[in-house]
């Protein structure tokens, strides 16, 4: 995401220790300036967009007050302390995703809510305000989320990692009354954290990868385009460093493929999964 409009790329952090949400500004050779940070009780999960309509990226993080932080963006590498102060969600949030899911262009948020077993929704006012809260079930301990289109029918559709039940769970948008489908259930492994949408194996249908802490494994499972997803036959779980939390997919070798990369945390090392032809 490029904060300061010159068009090089700039990262943002939830430091979750040391109480604050940092931005560190990109000269485009992978350097950074040292980060600029906000204090912010409990940060977690972070996204970024423009949230008020400016035109400058935005970002906001979840809190363990049970709150998301609005921090909007000056568009010169600067962020506002989040006002207003946080917009409310469930208990203990991880994790949120933006955007727009009721088509009025305006940008909406969904958070996890870790100790309530549900999802917020709320719907964005085009201002940095977001109105009144929806809350949906999901399975025990939800925390990675992520929306994406999955069956090309132009609305956005949910994806939620379920930690404590070992699976995910799927939410087909339909762009009017409560947003979403009542969600089917992918089964995965224990732990399941983190998920990443990506075309993995280049058929042009959208597919997700997991991380599963417990299990110190990555899913992978191929859509087929209408919202319904199959682990990879034969090799369904790639093993990682333990206790796998993030996840990310880009083609880190070149060669036009979507590889996976995850942060095993109690191994502090990175397991980086190369896409092969394998996973055609
Ligand atoms: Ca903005
Ligand atoms: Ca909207
Ligand atoms: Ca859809
Ligand atoms: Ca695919």
């Amino acid at each position: 995401m490029d904060f300061n409009g010159d068009q090089k790329l700039d990262v943002a952090v939830a430091n979750l220790t040391g109480n604050t949400v940092s931005l560190l500004i990109g000269d485009g050779t992978g350097k950074y300036a040292a980060p600029v940070s906000i204090g912010f009780t409990g940060p977690s999960g972070l996204a970024v967009g423009d949230v008020n309509g400016d035109g400058k990226m935005d970002v906001l993080v979840t809190s363990t007050t049970n709150a998301v932080g609005v921090f909007l963006g000056s568009g010169a590498g600067t962020l506002a302390a989040a006002t207003p102060p946080a917009v409310p969600v469930g208990a203990n949030p991880l994790d949120l995703v933006l955007g727009d899911i009721n088509g009025d262009t305006k940008l909406d948020l969904i958070a996890t809510n870790l100790n309530d077993n549900t999802i917020s929704i709320r719907l964005g006012n085009g201002n940095g305000t977001f109105g009144a809260t929806a809350t949906m079930a999901t399975n025990a301990g939800p925390i990675g989320i992520a929306l994406a289109d999955l069956n090309a029918d132009k609305f956005l559709d949910l994806v939620v990692a379920n930690q404590t039940a070992g699976n995910a769970s799927i939410y087909l948008g339909t762009g009017s009354g409560n947003f979403f489908s009542t969600p089917t259930t992918l089964t995965t492994a224990a732990g399941t954290r983190y998920v990443v949408v990506s075309d993995l194996n280049r058929d042009g249908l959208l597919d997700l990868a997991f991380t599963n802490f417990s299990a110190n494994n990555l899913g992978v499972y191929l859509g087929n385009g209408q919202g319904s997803f199959a682990g990879v036959t034969g090799s369904t779980l790639f093993g990682t460093g333990a206790n796998p939390i993030g996840i990310a997919a880009g083609d880190f070798n070149g060669d036009g493929n979507q590889d996976l990369v995850a942060s095993d945390f109690s191994a502090a090392t990175l397991t980086l999964l190369l896409a092969t032809e394998q996973c055609k």
